[in-house]
């Protein structure tokens, strides 16, 4: 049973047969069969209960009629309003953050991204320990246990910390290896796909790369972790392009903050291709959600490339609309479809230019007895050709500034061609 409670005056109220219809879409991703849906606009919400007595009264026995086993609210609970509604529905009691991370959790399926979801269960469990011992009392008659649960809880209150050091030790370690295999390949153009969640990034990484074994469906929450493919864009220039998690409206702060290593991968990223469902009536609402996870993951200075994606979706008017109000919105985008003959040729053509922008060729002159240097002008730039004139090795290669400055430093001598 899905609860939709939103505040009178918030922008959420126009939007709640959407965010339901989200909210059911996540239900189900999670296993859930959704029977039924509650709603109510609030004054502002109850702090016991969220919901006013009247209504509390109404869901229990919308419950007990329909006799639902879980309750989801769409708004985020207090560990005191969760624990006191579920003491007067007698249901087991959710709210959408709880509800993504248990999707997160089932679908996580590297070691990586089980600890990260495992870290931010256990952020969330902490201040709503109390409540979780609440349902075991009920199972085991609640007579006696009040005093050794009060020193249970502090028991497990210290052991979930401890876990949490461990996590996190764990999880930098993870960080710091990804840091050093970036730093490998630091010549290579580097694009990440993000966006908010079934946008379609990875059948855009797919299609783009020819990459048959990236993972596509429509759920929620399809990809978990970082991929990394190689795309030839035909100007003997590889670009790497990288998938990652998708955002939604209310991604739990925990979560965030524990994908950030590998959301890390997308902030080194030289552009950031934000994929839009243009198809979607909430778009805009999607937009500022992903903005505003950027800005919390500190990547909102990147340059971004708007890429509106499903077009194959739109008749020419509806089209023509997007264009208009994507116009006004935001600046660089390209239409694309994932699914069309040829639909990603906007893309290549926009990966190409960013990559010519920001790689330009140059001449680099080193002399041919420093060996040294000449490995890291192989290592770190990407050289098209070189030959030797006078005891000086004279190479042809894309780089960006910085790399040109930090050859420079070392001897090189650097002309732009
Ligand atoms: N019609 C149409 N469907 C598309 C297009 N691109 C993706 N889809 C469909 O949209 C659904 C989601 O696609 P994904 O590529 O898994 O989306 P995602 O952004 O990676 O989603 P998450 O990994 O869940 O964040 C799938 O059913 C795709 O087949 C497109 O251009 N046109
Ligand atoms: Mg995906």
């Amino acid at each position: 049973l899905l609860v939709g409670a939103p505040r009178k005056r918030s922008a959420a109220r126009h939007l709640l047969t959407e965010h339901l219809e989200e909210l059911a879409r996540l239900a189900d991703t999670a296993g859930a069969e959704v029977v039924g849906e509650v709603t109510q606009l609030l004054d502002r919400p109850s702090p016991a209960t969220y919901l006013g007595k009247g209504k509390l009264e109404e869901l229990r026995h919308r419950v007990a009629n329909i006799g639902a086993t879980l309750v989801i609210f769409d708004d985020e609970l207090s560990p005191t309003q969760g624990k006191n509604i579920e003491l007067e529905l007698g249901t087991r009691v959710m709210d959408r953050a709880e509800l993504i991370l248990d999707i997160f959790a089932t679908r996580a399926r590297t070691s990586e991204a089980r600890m990260q979801v495992e870290l931010a269960q256990l952020e969330y469990m902490l201040p709503r320990l109390a409540r979780m011992w609440t349902h075991l009392e009920k199972t085991r008659g609640g007579i006696g246990l009040r005093g050794p649960g009060e020193t249970q809880i502090e028991t497990d209150r210290r052991l979930i910390r401890h876990r949490i050091k461990i996590l996190r030790e764990r999880l930098e370690d993870v960080r710091r290896s990804r840091e050093v295999q970036r730093a490998g390949r630091r010549d290579a153009f580097k694009a990440s796909l993000v966006g908010y969640t079934n946008a379609g990034k990875s059948s855009i990484l797919r299609a783009v790369a020819r990459a048959p074994d990236v993972f596509v469906e429509d759920r929620l929450f399809a990809t978990l972790d970082p991929l990394t493919r190689e795309v030839n864009l035909g100007d003997h220039v590889p670009a790497l392009l990288t998938d990652t998690v998708g955002f939604i409206r209310k991604l739990p702060h925990d979560l965030v903050a524990s994908f950030r290593a590998t959301l890390e991968e997308a902030s080194d990223a030289d552009l950031l291709l934000h994929v839009i469902d243009g198809s979607h009536p909430t778009w805009e609402e999607q937009v500022g959600v992903v903005n505003e996870v950027l800005a919390e993951l500190k990547m909102a200075d990147k340059p971004v490339l708007h890429v509106f994606n499903k077009i194959d979706r739109l008749d020419a008017d509806a089209l023509h609309a997007l264009h208009e109000r994507a116009r006004d919105r935001m600046g660089d985008a390209i239409f694309v479809s994932a699914v069309a003959e040829g639909g990603l040729e906007p893309l290549r053509r926009a990966l190409l230019s960013a990559l010519r922008a920001r790689r330009p060729v140059v001449e680099v002159e080193v002399s041919v007895t420093d060996g040294r240097l000449l490995a890291e002008v192989h290592r770190t730039a990407h050289v098209l050709d070189q030959a030797q004139r006078d005891g000086v090795m004279v190479l042809r290669a894309r780089l960006d500034d910085a790399t040109a400055g930090r050859l420079r430093g070392k001897g090189a001598k650097i002309r732009a061609q």
